[in-house]
């Protein structure tokens, strides 16, 4: 980090960054962490992904919310607190705090301030009655979690984690239990947990879902090599040095992203060089897709219990009750 120029890094969100660009490019192999897909420009590219006929993922997990939208409110019950970790725009959990009968408290729970403030001044609007509680954090941040169960007095009431998109899908299976272990702490006494998976189906529509025809996704994954330029100083050859690459692991049941060197190529961040050889990777996503029985095992390991689910009639996707 001592080659940083001076007048290059003034914040504290790019030291960090930073940081995590330099430490996954010297991993073998080369990774980048996917939540830096998330600038704004990233966040618009992710919501134009999610009206892609080929990401079948959010449509049709707002269809099972639709068509089962009455009996998941009948489970979670009344008078209830809900929590969304990484909430976006809360288009989701409009549809859960309009069907449940007196929502008590409505906490949103997001890293990005900006989103925050945008989604918590949006539903105010929808909702002027409920109370709503903003919470600036990372969900993933196991010391964060601590602080607000012990700031708050959420451990004591019992509330809902909503937790859709299949957004676990982006943490490995440890990573995931561990997650679950943080939102049944969150959720309080008796406390419930729904939740969102992808269910793995055949290999080419997986693929075609992360690599559209459009292109859209790709220039999403790309986004990371952009912020990289415009953030950290970097001189990455967008147009031509990389290209978008999406595979199917069948081993860990994960679609990888990958961005592959179209040349051997040496690129400067903030004044640091790293090498790629011909045709070799960074690993920027896993997206991980479950069967019911392999999110039990995680359920089970977080000491929940699945309680209900609710499919597509293609099982392509999954809501699921959890229980602590
Ligand atoms: C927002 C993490 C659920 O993994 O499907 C979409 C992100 N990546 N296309 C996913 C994503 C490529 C998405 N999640």
């Amino acid at each position: 980090m001592s080659i940083v120029p001076k007048d290059v890094i003034t914040r504290i969100a790019d030291l960090n960054f930073l940081a995590d660009v330099y430490q996954g490019l010297d991993s073998v192999p080369k990774t980048l962490p996917c939540k830096y897909f998330y600038d704004e420009h990233g966040s618009w590219l992710f919501e134009k992904i999610t009206q892609l006929k080929e990401y079948y993922l959010t449509n049709v997990e707002l269809d099972i919310l639709d068509q089962n939208i009455e009996d998941i409110a009948f489970q979670l019950g009344s008078n209830v607190t809900i929590i969304e970790p990484g909430c976006g725009a809360g288009h989701k959990v409009q549809k859960i705090l309009n069907a449940i009968e007196q929502p008590k408290t409505f906490i949103p729970f997001e890293i990005s301030a900006e989103m925050l403030s945008y989604s918590v001044s949006r539903l105010r609007i929808l909702f002027p009655h409920l109370e709503i509680q903003p919470l600036e954090g990372d969900f993933t941040n196991k010391k964060a979690v601590k602080q607000i169960i012990s700031e708050t007095n959420i451990g004591n009431s019992s509330n809902v984690v909503f937790f859709p998109g299949s957004t676990i899908g982006n943490f490995s299976r440890p990573e995931a239990a561990d997650i679950l272990r943080n939102f049944k702490r969150l959720s309080g006494i008796n406390g419930k947990i729904l939740l969102g998976i992808d269910l793995i189906k055949d290999k080419e529509t997986l693929i075609r879902a992360y690599d559209d025809t459009e292109g859209i996704t790709a220039e999403f994954n790309k986004n990371i090599l952009t912020r990289i330029n415009a953030e950290l100083d970097g001189n990455f050859d967008i147009q031509n040095g990389f290209k978008h690459k999406a595979i199917f692991n069948e081993n860990d049941n994960r679609i990888e992203m990958h961005l592959v060197s179209c040349k051997p190529q040496v690129v400067i961040i903030a004044g640091k060089c790293f090498h790629f050889d011909l045709l070799e990777t960074i690993h920027t996503e896993s997206s991980h897709k479950y069967s019911i029985e392999s999110l039990t095992s995680i359920t089970n390991q977080a000491e929940l219990t699945l309680e209900k689910y609710w499919c597509d009639h293609q099982n392509r996707f999954a809501i699921c009750l959890l229980s602590a």
